[in-house]
């Protein structure tokens, strides 16, 4: 994938806005630990080696009638109608959830290409990897393991979003 539009999209409070500060090497966006964090969509820009992506962050997708939930979720389905390819993220310390379960069904409904990044895994052992290797199988989708700052990590998520 050249010069595409790569959107970042995630239940709340997965790091979706971290992954988004690190793919554009600046805090544009604001990181909490409260959830709900993120409304409006953010545009950035992503350099990777030798390929320039544009970024969006999205607000958590919640299925739940709550207040502002409406609006959020438009706005991430603008950014996912408009995206070339989402990266996905999930919490990796705790697993695929059923709200994680929502988002993908909607992710699928888009036909767009699906990277998962299992993010929030500051040491390999807090992983569940049974849970992430099912969602792997059940949707055939790519897998980077990732924490924020760690390069490495970073890079495997952006090889496989390369090679989509
Ligand atoms: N330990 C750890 N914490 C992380 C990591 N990535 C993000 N966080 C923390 O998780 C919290 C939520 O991060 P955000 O990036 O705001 O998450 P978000 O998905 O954008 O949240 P919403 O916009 O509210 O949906 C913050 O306190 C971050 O510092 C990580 O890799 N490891
Ligand atoms: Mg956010």
């Amino acid at each position: 994938m050249n010069r595409g539009i790569v959107a970042i999209v995630g239940r709340p409070n997965v790091g979706k806005s971290s992954v988004f500060n690190r793919l554009v090497q600046d805090n544009l966006a604001i990181t909490d630990d409260q959830s709900g964090i993120t409304r409006d969509r953010l545009y950035g820009k992503c350099e990777w080696l030798d390929q320039k992506f544009s970024v969006i962050d999205t607000g958590g997708i919640e299925l739940k009638d709550v207040p502002f939930m409406d609006e959020i979720r438009a706005q991430a389905q603008l950014a996912i109608d408009e995206a070339d390819l989402i990266i996905f993220v999930v919490d990796g310390r705790v697993g695929i959830t059923n709200q994680d379960r929502d988002v993908m069904n909607i992710l699928h409904r888009s036909k767009k290409p699906v990277v998962v990044a299992a993010n929030k895994i500051d040491d390999v052992k807090q992983e569940s990897n049974l849970q992430i290797e099912q969602l792997k199988e059940s949707s055939n989708q790519q897998i980077s393991s990732i924490k924020e700052e760690t390069d490495s990590k970073i890079s495997t998520l952006m090889n496989n979003v390369k090679e989509q």
